[in-house]
């Protein structure tokens, strides 16, 4: 498969100025007629080359006239036209046929749960008609849907309705015209017989949005959190980035089948249902956030994506990392912020993380890609969002604004690449980031290591911190990183600088330029404590030698609660480490990590989640990360070792917190969600201990509850364990929830994450099961998904067994979703990091899978990076 080069970008010879389709809905095929408005843009330009897969040519007319097939040529994947050089503008008519019922990559148009709907980024639209699909190219569509009406009687496309008529064959016929130019990933057409639920939003102008959101009959009572979140969402760009919406209508279709999370197109998002549909009574509280967050993401895509969007897709962190910090502030806004900064660094810990380090590592800007389809990924993401923050760090609240607004007025309606974010962020602040722009062509995660020094004599303190990245190439150019810092002195209080940038402050942003840097204070009688990289203010790894009553003074004193939860977290994973060194079973807990966790439990200023987090252990591939050779078994043991302790010791506090939570209203000013995380943290602990007392706490608690959230944690309590409560529960929750997909993926999903000896039984198991299907990404992603990276105990199992079970599927995979199947090889890639034997094994299954036949450029390039 061919590689292509962001250094080979160059404009379009051609450009598109307005697209007329028409979409007429057959039950066996569409036929897609598409009437383009073409004016050259290259002088030189003999040949216009349109974009097309999966297509059959009906029909082509160059200005009119009808072409015989030997004045075009056809391939897999062209529709080449010779232009005479004289020709500046013309039209072309093109009616193509296609089957989206046979469309099982769910990419272009396809049918989802009996409703046609369509998924064109990243190169989507070539499966609907030939276009010259590519993000630079910005025409204005006009859409009309011809079909069935009471098959669809609901016929959407982007921007507004314009006309709906019943023709005289009886099908029914609607047209709608989107009047802002974009690129062809950004259409949407969708046809159903689907629910609406409806609002409006009146703009800070005064104009009135209708709002809609299309959803499965019998869905109707599951729409208002999304609802109100697009509310706030809309209402929060208009106050936070003077941000308005721009149509008179902006509508949301919640789908079943659906290879990401949602899609940003103009007017017409579409969403995986699982981002729209819920109730306390069906969604946990973290399908709750996610619909917030997922929301909020698309919706502000229609500036940082819409309007604005990417020259090609080299940019794509442009709009992705752009509008992931966006929709972190949202929700930091919305909700806890330390709490939302700690989950948005968990995640980007857990995957990101891990990405950078191996095989399949890459800058945010990534130089060349086989499928651009493998590069919608946690660095270009959650990567690209960091370094929008430590852009907005460095600049500062206002500079950052000022940058944004230029950025805005001197872009819309551009197709522009990060180089012009940049300079328009420099040109709105005034602040230079030229050393800054290496962030986006580097790979890996910095790695700090950080050195003290005290003079008792002349009462200086130094730090002294040098930058290395082993994936960065021989001795790399060093970052510009910005350094959040706090001192404190030894009872934990702030101390403010006595001299610098910040003389009389307690925190400062520090610029960290060049590869080992020192930073001296003043006027300390004894040795300060630095609270370095508060709020994570950089995504790096801190390599500093601290001893276990460092991080607990830390753990028990920092005002900076992201540092305050980090070093808690630092704390037990060394002691964890220490223990697996020693071949410990993690029982035997230093007291300073049980003084300051006592410290923690018994805060009662806190907000509840933040106790949960700083009183949850590091995730087992948390503590993997730390390891020289991963020992799966190792981490399991003590990390459960450790739970089972930390319930014994702390049992009585425990108790009490459970009874609290559960009985008491919530504090002021913290949600519900806050108090049912702790108390079900609370409740894992204590039935950690293994008392039988606790199983029936859990028991009790899944018969009670009136929610998802307090269900799912009784359930994931029980999990691990070989006890009848907890195969009734688990059949219980089957039979009283198989009609709703989402909730029977939870089902899947906790049983693909237990950590029993039947476990790889169990997941054969279920892949027989009748609601299991590898058609349909969320049951596969529940399943499978889940247990290749949610259970490393398992999935590493010395048997192969794991491996096997994941190569298959992605084998089985690799010719109806592509896509799908290699964003699953991702696993198998870490394989370096894992002793012989399982290397070994590991290694056999990405060979396996480079050897299967008809092999996707997609599962080829994530195998073949993996394996080399
Ligand atoms: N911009 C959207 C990306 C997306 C996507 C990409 C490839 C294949 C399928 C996809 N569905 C959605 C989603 C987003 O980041 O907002
Ligand atoms: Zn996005």
């Amino acid at each position: 498969p061919a590689t292509i080069y962001l250094k080979d970008y160059k404009e379009p010879d051609f450009l598109i100025e307005t697209v007329d389709l028409t979409v007429e809905l057959g039950e066996e095929e569409t036929i897609v007629t598409s009437r383009l408005a073409i004016k050259r843009n290259d002088e030189t330009a003999t040949k216009l080359s349109l974009n097309g897969e999966h297509l059959t040519l009906q029909s082509v007319k160059m200005d009119g006239h009808m072409l015989t097939p030997d004045e075009y040529s056809v391939t897999d994947e062209w529709l080449h036209l010779p232009v005479a050089a004289i020709t500046s503008e013309f039209s072309l008519e093109i009616i193509t046929r296609i089957k989206p019922q046979e469309n099982t990559a769910l990419e272009g148009l396809y049918k989802s749960s009996g409703n046609f709907c369509t998924q064109c980024e990243a190169e989507g639209f070539r499966r609907i008609t030939y276009f010259l699909d590519r993000p630079d190219v910005m025409a204005i569509f006009t859409t009309t849907i011809v079909g069935d009406g009471d098959r669809y009687p609901v016929m959407l496309s982007n921007g507004n309705l314009t006309l709906q008529e019943t023709l005289p064959d009886g099908r029914k016929r609607v047209t709608w015209q989107d009047p802002h130019p974009k690129p062809a990933y950004l259409f949407a057409l969708v046809a159903g017989d689907l629910a609406v639920v409806e609002d409006k939003f009146t703009t800070r102008s005064g104009r009135d949005v209708k709002l809609q959101i299309f959803v499965e009959k019998g869905n109707e009572d599951k729409c208002d959190h999304a609802m109100t979140s697009l509310k706030k969402s809309m209402k929060w760009d208009e106050e936070k980035y003077g941000r308005e919406y721009d149509l008179d209508i902006f509508m949301i279709v919640a789908v079943s089948d659906f290879n990401m999370g949602a899609m940003e197109n103009k007017g017409l998002n579409i969403f995986n249902s699982k981002y729209v549909l819920a109730s306390p009574e069906t969604a946990t509280d973290a399908d709750f956030d996610g619909i917030e967050s997922v929301i909020a993401h698309e919706y502000f895509h229609n500036w940082t994506g819409n309007r604005i969007t990417c020259r090609d897709w080299f940019q794509l962190t442009l709009k992705e990392g752009l509008t992931v910090f966006r929709d972190q502030q949202f929700s930091a806004d919305m909700n806890s912020a330390p709490v939302q900064r700690i989950s948005d660094v968990q995640g980007l810990r857990a995957a990101q993380f891990p990405e950078d380090a191996g095989p399949l590592a890459h800058p945010i800007q990534p130089q060349s890609y086989v499928e651009i389809n493998n590069f919608y990924t946690a660095t270009v993401y959650e990567k690209g969002a960091e370094v929008i923050r430590m852009i907005h760090t460095i600049l500062g609240e206002e500079n950052f604004r000022k940058g944004m607004d230029l950025y805005f007025e001197r872009h819309d309606g551009q197709a522009v690449t990060t180089e012009e974010f940049i300079a328009a962020l420099e040109d709105g602040s005034g602040i230079d980031l030229t050393q800054f722009r290496r962030w986006y062509i580097t790979p890996g995660t910095p790695e700090i290591t950080v050195n003290e020094k005290f003079d008792a004599e002349t009462g200086q303190y130094t730090l002294t911190l040098a930058q290395t990245n082993l994936k960065a190439g021989k001795d790399p150019e060093p970052l510009h990183i910005p350094l959040k810092l706090g001192l404190l002195d030894v009872n934990g209080n702030a101390v403010p600088f006595s001299d610098g940038p910040f003389k009389g402050e307690t925190e400062g942003v520090f610029d960290l330029t060049k590869k080992r840097q020192s930073f001296t204070f003043s006027g300390f009688s004894t040795q300060p404590r630095a609270s370095l990289f508060r709020g994570f203010s950089a995504p790096v790894k801190i390599r500093q030698e601290s001893s276990d009553d460092a991080l607990a003074f830390f753990f028990a004193k920092d005002e900076d609660l992201f540092n305050r939860w980090d070093a808690g977290q630092r704390l037990a994973s060394n002691i964890l480490l220490k223990q697996i060194e020693d071949a410990g079973d993690g029982t035997s807990l230093p007291s300073a990590f049980l003084d300051a966790f006592a410290e923690t439990l018994s805060d009662k200023t806190l907000d509840r989640a933040f106790t949960a987090a700083a009183l949850t252990l590091p995730g087992e591939q948390d503590i993997a990360q730390k390891m020289p050779v991963v020992d799966v078994d190792a981490i399991h043991r003590v990390r459960e070792g450790a739970r089972r302790q930390i319930g014994l010791t702390f049992e009585d506090d425990w108790r009490r917190i459970y009874e609290e939570c559960e009985n008491a209203p919530s504090p002021a000013n913290q949600p519900a969600s806050s108090s049912r995380k702790l108390k079900n943290t609370a409740l894992s602990y204590l039935i950690a201990t293994g008392q039988e007392e606790f199983i029936t706490l859990a028991d009790s608690q899944y018969r009670k509850s009136k929610n998802m959230t307090d269900s799912v944690a009784a359930l994931a309590g029980l999990k691990d364990i070989n006890h009848p409560v907890r195969e009734a529960m688990f059949a219980d929750y089957y039979e009283k929830w198989q009609k709703d997909a989402l909730i029977v993926d939870k089902w899947f999903t906790l049983q693909a994450m237990a950590t029993r000896e039947s476990t790889i039984d169990d997941i054969k198991a279920l892949m027989e099961h009748p609601a299991f299907t590898l058609r349909n990404p969320n049951r596969l992603r529940s399943l499978i998904g889940a247990f290749a990276s949610g259970n490393p105990v398992y999935f590493h199992d010395k048997s192969g067994d794991g491996y096997r079970i994941l190569s298959g599927v992605i084998a089985a995979l690799n010719k109806t979703n592509p896509q799908i199947a290699a964003r699953l090889v991702a696993p198998l890639g870490q394989w370096r990091r894992y002793d012989k034997d399982r290397q070994d094994l590991m290694v056999t299954e990405l060979e396996k899978i480079l050897k299967l036949p008809d092999l996707s450029d997609h599962v080829y390039e994530m195998a073949n990076k993996s394996l080399h």
